[in-house]
């Protein structure tokens, strides 16, 4: 009989290395936003995923880089802290992108801050690039993290691979029993996931530094008066300029209320209830560099 296995890795990487995709991919729900725009993921995320013979966490991360901002250096400080909680680090490098300067300090910081953890190497997006480019990418990461560590390629988006990965980060995991009760997929708060599916929503289509620009906070979730089955939703969009609040209002209000709609369908699917939902617009002048708002904004 084989022993059921379980524990936690983290996923770090350089920004836009589809991080959060591949967590969604293998947790078989979306928990975690995504974008085309670098730093989307701004604090831990935990999935888990269910098996036979294993239980799995998996902790998200904010994508690594040097930090120009207080939030940027916060969210590092926030990924250095995961290293030592965790089995396993898996480092995620695209399979169309050169290995740079970026990866290697990663790779210097996590040996540096966590030298007994097992290390993984995950080559993502495969689906972009052909067979030669994914082998050659597979030996420079093998060269990268050194001869002990194994190399995995995968597709999120094509879920190719995914069960293998979940295969092989199960078999470096220690004994012992489950963390989570069967079924639970994410210990994400839901009102920290109708936030993240405002913000993944208003990321969409913005440009340049907003998207950067962009926080949201749940302000109340009240059960509508005459129909306790669907709630009320009040989100606040903060934005650091007022030439931000206008981009993200539009023209009478037209992109805002896109913005609702596109995130009310995620969140009536993710929760199951249905929502009305109210979003304000507000300016939190530069709030990525204050310490008392990013404290107010939760970071
Ligand atoms: N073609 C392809 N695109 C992918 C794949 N995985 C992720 N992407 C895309 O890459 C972009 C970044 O994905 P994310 O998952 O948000 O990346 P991340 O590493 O979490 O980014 P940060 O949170 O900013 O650090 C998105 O546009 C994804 O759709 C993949 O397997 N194939
Ligand atoms: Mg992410």
């Amino acid at each position: 009989m084989t022993e059921f296995r379980s524990g936690f890795v983290c996923f770090v990487g350089r920004p836009n290395t589809g991080k959060s995709t591949l967590t969604n991919a293998m947790v078989g729900q979306k928990i975690a936003i995504t974008s085309s725009r670098p730093q989307t993921t701004r604090h831990t995320i935990r999935g888990i995923v269910h098996r036979d013979h294993a239980q799995l966490i998996l902790v998200d991360t904010p994508g690594l880089h040097r930090p120009r901002t207080l939030l940027g250096q916060r969210l590092n400080d926030l990924v250095r802290d995961t290293y030592s909680e965790v089995d396993v680090i898996a480092l995620c490098i695209p399979a169309d992108e050169k290995i740079g300067p970026g990866d290697r300090w990663i790779v210097q910081q996590v040996k540096q801050m966590a030298p007994k953890t097992t290390l993984l190497g995950v080559v993502t997006k495969i689906d972009k690039v052909s067979r030669d480019q994914v082998a050659q990418q597979l030996v420079a990461v093998s060269q990268l993290l050194g001869p002990e560590a194994e190399v995995v390629p995968v597709s999120a988006v094509k879920g190719d691979q995914v069960e293998v990965l979940i295969d092989v980060v199960a078999s470096k995991m220690p004994e012992g029993p489950a963390f989570y009760p069967d079924g639970e997929l994410t210990d994400e708060p839901e009102e920290t996931l109708m936030a993240e599916l405002i913000r993944e929503a208003a990321l969409e289509g913005v440009r340049d530094e907003l998207p950067h620009s962009l926080a949201v906070v749940i302000e109340e979730v009240l059960p509508r008066e005459e129909n306790d089955e669907m709630l009320d939703v009040h989100a606040i969009l903060y934005v650091e300029r007022p030439s931000q609040k206008a981009i993200i209002i539009g023209k009478g209000g037209a992109r805002l209320k896109e913005v609702g709609t596109a995130a009310r369908k995620q969140i009536e699917r993710i929760l199951g209830t249905r929502i009305y939902l109210h979003l304000h617009v507000k300016v939190a002048k530069d709030w990525q560099r204050d310490p008392k708002q990013l404290r107010k904004l939760g970071f």
